[in-house]
C-alpha cells in the first residue's frame, strides 16, 4: 500500500506575470506561489513531503486536450514584445501573456502529469502541485480567465491514456466554475466533473447559462457533469459540508473512481476578493479528508484561482497537512446551510436523480419549479432577508477576515502527536498492528477501581468486569492528555467499556461526546444531560423510541456482497455528527454486528473529521481483520478498502429520508431540501 505524500513545486513557475494595467487580471500574482510554499516551509509541512520535481509538459500531452492552432498561438508568445503579448492578450476573457508563459504552462502541465505519474505509480499515495498559470477556464482552443492549458484536464486525460483508467473525479472546489473542464469532458462518461462555482442566477463571471445545474451533460455523458451553482455570496463552511453530504459524495461513492483530482482553487475561502465566500481554512482540511476516502487514497490536488495571500497560503497548508494523515481540525460556526445553498442544493439533486440510483428514489412531485430557471426564482428572493445579511457585512470586512484567521492559526498549531493511535492486546499482536500504532500496557485493578467508583459505584464488586475495561482507561487518558489522537481496544464487554469511556470524557470536561454503537448493545448511557449523543446502529427495531434528540436508534442490515452503508454514513450519520460537533467520539462494535468489515471502516474513517480526529473505537469482536482494517481507518496514513458500493435500495433510502425529516430541524446538516419549513 502506497504511502506518502508528494509536494511539487517550481520557481520557475513565478515567471509568468502581469506586464500592464489591468485591473481584472492584476489579482494573478507570482507571490501566489511563493508565499503558499513559504507558508508550508514555515508549518514544517515541506519536509515532511516527498519533493517530486517539476517538468515541462510534451506537446503531444498538451494536444492530449488542445488544438494544434492553440498550442501553437501560445508557443509564439514566447518572442514578442510588450506590445504584441498586450495585442494577442485582448483576444481572450482574461488572460496576460509574458514572454516566460508559455514555458510556465508547460511546467504547470508537467508538474500535474509527475503528480499523476506518483500517486498511480505508487511512489506516494497522494500529493499536491502549486502551479501557475491555473486551468480550468482553459478550453481546446482558447486561454480564458487566467488560464492558458487546462491542467487538471490534461491529467485526467493521462491518466486513462497510460494507466487505462476508465473512471476518473475532478473536483472542482474553485469558485469559479471550471466551464473549460466542462467543455472537454460533457461527452465523456469517464470523467465525472463536479464543479461549484460562485452564480449569482448567471450575474458573477463568466455568467454562462451552462453553468446552472440543470448541465448535467451530453450524449454518453449525461449525468457525469455535476453543477452547484452558489446564488448567493457569503456561503461558509456548513454550506460547503452540506453540498459534500448531499451532493458530491454520494454521487462519487456510486461513481467509484479510480483515481480523483481537485481543481483545488482557494478563491472559495474566506477573504477572497473574487469569491466573497466565509469559508475557513479548515473546511479545506474536512473537503480533502472525505476525497481521501475514495480510489483508494489516490488523490492529486492541482492548484487553481486564490487570491487573498494569507487565507490562500493557509488553505493550501489545512490541505497538504490532511493529505499527510494529520488529525482533522475542528470546524468552527453555526452547523446549518443556509437557505439559497439548500435551494441549489435540492435543484441539482433533483436534475440529477434520473442518472444515480442514490437519488432515484428522491421525492420531486412538490418541485413545481425544478424546470423553473434560476433567474425566474431570483424575483421571488429578491426581497431583502436574513440571509443578506452576509452580503452587506462583507462590505466592510477586513477586519472580520482578519480575525477569522487569526483563529483558525490557533488550530493549524494544535499538537501532532508523533504516535496516533494507541491500543492494547496480545502477546504478539503487534504483528498485525499497522504502522504507526503503540501499545499501550493495561491499567490494573486497583487503579480502575478508583476511577470506575467515582461515577459507577455498582461495578466496583464485578472483578472481571472491572479488569476488562483496563485497556479503555488506559487508552482514553492517553487521548485526553493528547499523548495520542485516538486509540482501539477490544474489549469482551464493549458497551460498557463505551459507556465509561463516555463517563470519563465527560468528567474530562468534555460537553459534546458522540457515542456510536454498532450491533447489539446491552447497555446505552443516559444522554438526558445532552452531553452526548447516541447513534445506535442495529438491526431489530428498538423498544425505546426515536424521539429524543440525543438519541437516535438507526435499523439497519447490510446487504450481503456489498457495502451500502455508505449511503446512511454521509445521508444521516456524518450530518448529525457535524450538526453536534463532538470534543470526543466513541465508537463500540458489539455482537451481532449488522455492518461488514468494510461499512464499519468506512464509518471510522469518516468520523476521524471530527472532535480533532479524537475518536475512541471498542471492538466486543475479537476479530483480527475487524481491529486491523479499523485501526488502519484511525492512523489515517493509509486508506482501508472499503469494498465493492452497491447502492441502496428504496427501503434503505426511504429510511434515510424518514430520519432527515424527523431530525433535521434539531440536525440542520441534514437540510437538503426547502420542502417542508427550514
Ligand atoms: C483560475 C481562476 C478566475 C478568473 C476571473 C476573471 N480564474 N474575472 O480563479
Ligand atoms: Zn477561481
Amino acid at each position: 500500500m502506497a504511502s506518502g505524500t508528494a509536494l511539487i513545486y517550481d520557481e520557475e513557475m513565478t515567471a509568468h506575470k502581469l506586464l500592464w494595467n489591468d485591473p481584472i487580471c492584476d489579482i494573478e500574482v507570482p507571490e501566489r506561489l511563493s508565499f503558499s510554499y513559504e507558508q508550508l516551509r514555515s508549518y514544517h509541512l515541506v519536509e515532511r513531503c516527498v519533493h517530486v520535481p517539476a517538468r515541462e509538459g510534451s506537446e503531444e500531452e498538451i494536444l492530449l486536450v488542445h488544438s494544434l492552432e492553440h498550442l501553437e498561438m501560445a508557443k509564439s508568445t514566447q518572442t514578442m514584445n510588450e506590445e504584441e503579448l498586450k495585442r494577442v492578450s485582448e483576444n481572450y476573457d482574461a488572460f496576460f501573456f509574458h514572454p516566460s508563459t508559455y514555458h510556465c504552462a508547460r511546467l504547470a502541465v508537467g508538474a500535474a502529469l509527475q503528480l499523476v505519474d506518483a500517486v498511480m505509480a505508487g511512489k506516494v499515495r497522494n500529493g499536491m502541485a502549486l502551479v501557475r498559470p491555473p486551468g480550468h477556464h482553459s478550453q481546446r482552443n482558447a486561454a480564458n480567465g487566467f488560464c492558458l492549458f487546462n491542467n487538471v484536464a490534461i491529467a485526467a486525460e493521462y491518466a486513462k491514456l497510460k494507466y487505462g483508467l476508465q473512471r476518473i473525479l475532478i473536483v472542482d472546489w474553485d469558485v469559479h466554475h471550471g466551464q473549460g473542464t466542462q467543455y472537454i469532458f460533457e461527452e465523456d462518461p469517464s470523467v465525472l466533473y463536479f464543479s461549484w462555482h460562485r452564480y449569482e442566477h448567471q450575474e458573477f463571471w463568466p455568467s454562462l447559462k451552462e453553468s446552472d445545474y440543470d448541465a448535467v451533460g451530453l450524449g454518453k455523458g449525461k449525468g457525469f457533469n455535476i453543477n452547484l451553482p452558489w446564488n448567493k455570496v457569503g456561503m461558509g463552511n456548513s454550506d460547503y459540508l452540506a453540498a459534500f453530504f448531499h451532493v458530491l459524495l454520494p454521487m462519487a461513492f456510486e461513481f467509484d473512481p479510480e483515481l480523483v483530482i481537485v481543481s483545488s482553487g482557494y478563491d472559495s475561502g474566506i477573504g477572497d476578493p473574487e469569491g466573497q465566500m466565509n469559508a475557513t481554512p479548515e473546511v479545506f482540511a474536512h473537503l480533502t479528508h472525505f476525497l481521501m476516502q475514495l480510489a483508494n487514497g489516490k488523490l492529486c490536488v492541482i492548484l487553481e484561482g486564490g487570491y487573498h495571500l494569507k487565507s490562500l497560503g493557509e488553505s493550501v497548508c489545512m490541505t497538504v497537512k490532511t493529505l499527510l494523515g494529520d488529525p482533522v481540525p475542528q470546524i468552527t460556526g453555526e452547523m446549518a446551510p443556509c437557505l439559497s445553498a439548500v435551494e441549489s442544493i435540492q435543484n441539482v439533486r433533483a436534475a440529477h436523480k434520473p442518472y444515480w440510483k442514490c437519488l432515484a428514489y428522491e421525492d420531486t412531485s412538490f418541485l413545481q419549479n425544478l424546470s423553473t430557471k434560476s433567474h425566474l426564482l431570483k424575483k421571488a428572493n429578491s426581497n431583502p432577508s436574513a440571509e443578506d445579511e452576509s452580503q452587506i457585512t462583507n462590505n466592510n470586512n477586513t477586519v472580520k477576515v482578519e480575525r477569522f484567521l487569526e483563529l483558525h492559526m490557533k488550530n493549524i498549531l494544535f499538537p501532532v502527536p508523533s504516535i496516533k493511535t494507541a491500543t492494547t492486546g496480545s502477546e504478539g499482536s503487534e504483528y498485525f498492528l499497522p504502522e504507526h500504532v503503540q501499545l499501550v500496557k493495561e491499567m490494573d485493578e486497583t487503579e480502575i477501581k478508583v476511577l470506575v467508583s467515582g461515577f459507577y459505584a455498582d461495578l466496583v464488586k464485578e472483578e472481571k468486569t472491572l479488569l476488562s475495561l483496563g485497556s479503555t482507561f488506559v487508552i482514553l487518558d492517553k487521548i485526553l492528555k493528547k499523548e495520542v489522537c485516538n486509540g482501539i481496544a477490544a474489549s469482551p464487554t464493549a458497551a460498557l467499556s463505551a459507556a465509561v469511556a463516555v463517563r470519563h470524557g465527560v468528567r474530562f470536561g468534555f460537553q459534546r461526546v458522540l457515542c456510536v454503537f454498532v450491533g447489539d448493545m446491552q447497555m446505552i448511557p443516559n444522554t438526558e444531560d445532552g452531553k452526548m449523543l447516541v447513534i445506535n446502529i442495529c438491526e431489530k427495531e428498538q423498544s425505546r423510541k426515536t424521539s429524543c434528540k440525543h438519541y437516535i436508534s438507526l435499523n439497519w442490515k447490510e446487504d450481503a456482497g456489498g457495502n451500502d452503508f455508505f449511503s446512511a454514513v454521509l445521508g444521516f450519520i456524518l450530518p448529525v455528527a457535524y450538526s453536534y460537533q463532538p470534543n470526543l467520539t466513541v465508537v463500540a462494535v458489539g455482537p451481532n454486528r449488522n455492518l461488514g468489515i468494510s461499512g464499519i471502516s468506512l464509518l471510522v474513517a469518516l468520523l476521524r473529521g471530527l472532535a480533532e480526529s479524537r475518536v475512541f473505537v471498542v471492538i466486543e469482536d475479537t476479530e483480527i481483520s475487524l481491529m486491523q482494517t479499523v485501526a488502519k481507518a484511525l492512523v489515517g496514513t493509509s486508506t482501508p478498502p472499503f469494498g465493492i458500493y452497491v447502492p441502496p435500495t428504496q427501503e434503505k433510502v426511504n429510511k434515510i429520508k424518514a430520519l432527515r425529516d424527523q431530525f433535521q430541524q434539531e440536525w440542520k446538516m441534514l437540510q437538503c431540501s426547502v420542502k417542508d419549513g427550514i
